[in-house]
């Protein structure tokens, strides 16, 4: 069965927007997986450790037939293969990909959070999220999208490139 998935992209080293490019590219080019949103890129001030280089987010929309533990096997395997290597945590990174949502499930296991924990209040998760799935509803906090980028405190240092 296809799930409908979301994933962030983030990027704060070298070429910030081609490797969030070359993670779109490479989430879709599986048999498995396809790629049917982007948001546009965003510049993001660093949230958690302010001490590092702005970040390039993105969020996509994809159709997966994978289950949620090999969907997070892809995307590490995409993180490896572009060269990110261990960083000090919420530090400076080549690639970041996370699963925001995995259709409504909820998975609390080690290594494994579905929705990912923090996206009901990440400025640089819920407005590139907000372009593409306002509708959506956070399976846990069981609010639209549009209802919790509309009650973030502090969008400031988040500009959408054109
Ligand atoms: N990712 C982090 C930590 N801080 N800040 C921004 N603006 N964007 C990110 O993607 C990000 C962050 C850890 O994954
Ligand atoms: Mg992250
Ligand atoms: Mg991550």
């Amino acid at each position: 069965m296809l799930q409908k998935a979301f994933i962030s992209i983030g990027s704060n080293k070298g070429g910030r927007i081609d490797n969030c490019r070359t993670a779109v590219w490479l989430v879709g080019s599986g048999r498995k997986t396809f790629v049917v949103k982007k948001s546009s890129f965003y510049e993001t001030e660093p949230w958690g450790n302010p001490d590092q280089p702005p970040f390039i987010n993105a969020v996509i929309e994809v159709r997966t037939e994978l289950g949620p533990r090999e969907l997070l096997g892809l995307l590490k395997s995409i993180e490896r293969k572009m060269g990110r290597t261990p960083s000090v945590p919420l530090g400076p990174r080549v690639i970041d990909l996370d699963i925001i949502f995995y259709g409504q499930a909820v998975i609390n296991e080690r290594g494994l959070k579905v929705p990912h924990p923090q996206a009901g209040e990440r400025a640089f998760v819920l407005l590139p999220l907000n372009e593409i799935a306002p509708e959506f509803v956070h399976p846990s906090l069981k609010k639209k999208v549009f209802e919790l980028a509309a009650s973030l405190k502090d969008t400031g240092g988040i500009k959408r490139l054109v």
